[in-house]
């Protein structure tokens, strides 16, 4: 499986709603990122609600941690028994705040997924232009994986050919920002990050579904 779905914000008063989408789901995607969005508003609650429902699923806390190491453990230590992967940025470098999040998540069987670059434009004007000072921080870290643009595809592959195989990369951008189910896929990354196109659909499983089904075809005609 090579989705992931992102849910940043409920459209009701409560957090069943993102539940109810995610528990359509679960069967067809590999993992279920949360944001801050939802962490705001509804804590750890929604970590655990998210658990309960996708028992078999990865789910990822996406808090964009960029601290020094002891905030980011104490961030982290709050959603430990409900959440498997935990994203941090790679800008803040290792010393005292990187190495530190990895031992700890080490330590505990978790996995740590680093941004190496974002999808928004923006992102060329640090991001993108420090890529090889951030491909350093990523090798000396060596988190689990890492997040990079679906929008600007040769990203990716300077990021794969730099990294190696082993690093998982993970991709948004895809429908809502405007990028193809499986065009990241076919530059190099392993799974795609998709939100909004599925949350706010009117019929998330037929949209999760086809989308799986672009995905494929996509990568079938990529591949020969
Ligand atoms: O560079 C990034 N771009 C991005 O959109 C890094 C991210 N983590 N994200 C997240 O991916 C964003 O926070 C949201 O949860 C998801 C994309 O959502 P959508 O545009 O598919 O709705």
């Amino acid at each position: 499986m090579t989705l992931i779905v992102a849910l940043d914000r409920s459209s009701s008063k409560n957090e069943r709603d993102v539940i109810g989408v995610i528990s359509k789901i679960c069967n067809m995607v590999s993992g279920v990122k949360l944001g801050i969005p939802l962490f705001v508003k509804y804590g750890a609650t929604i970590a655990r609600e998210a658990r309960e429902v996708c028992r078999n699923n990865m789910i990822i806390a996406d808090l964009k941690l960029a601290d020094i190491g002891d905030i980011m453990i104490s961030t982290a230590e709050i959603l430990l028994p409900h959440v498997d992967a935990f994203i941090a940025h790679s800008f803040i470098g290792r010393e005292g705040a990187l190495d530190d999040l990895k031992g700890y998540l080490d330590s505990r069987g978790l996995k740590l997924i680093l941004v190496a670059s974002m999808s928004h434009k923006g992102s060329v004007e640090v991001y993108d232009k420090e890529i090889d000072n951030i491909a350093d921080v990523i090798k000396g870290i060596n988190p689990w994986g890492i997040v990079a643009p679906a929008t600007r595809p040769e990203v990716i592959g300077r990021l794969r050919e730099s990294l190696g195989k082993e690093i998982k990369i993970l991709s948004p951008g895809v429908g809502v920002q405007g990028v193809k189910p499986g065009v990241a896929l076919c530059n190099g990354a392993d799974f795609e990050i998709v939100g909004r196109y599925i949350t706010n659909s009117s019929n998330p499983v037929e949209t999760t579904k086809l989308i799986i089904y672009e995905q494929k075809r996509r990568l079938d005609r990529c591949r020969k």
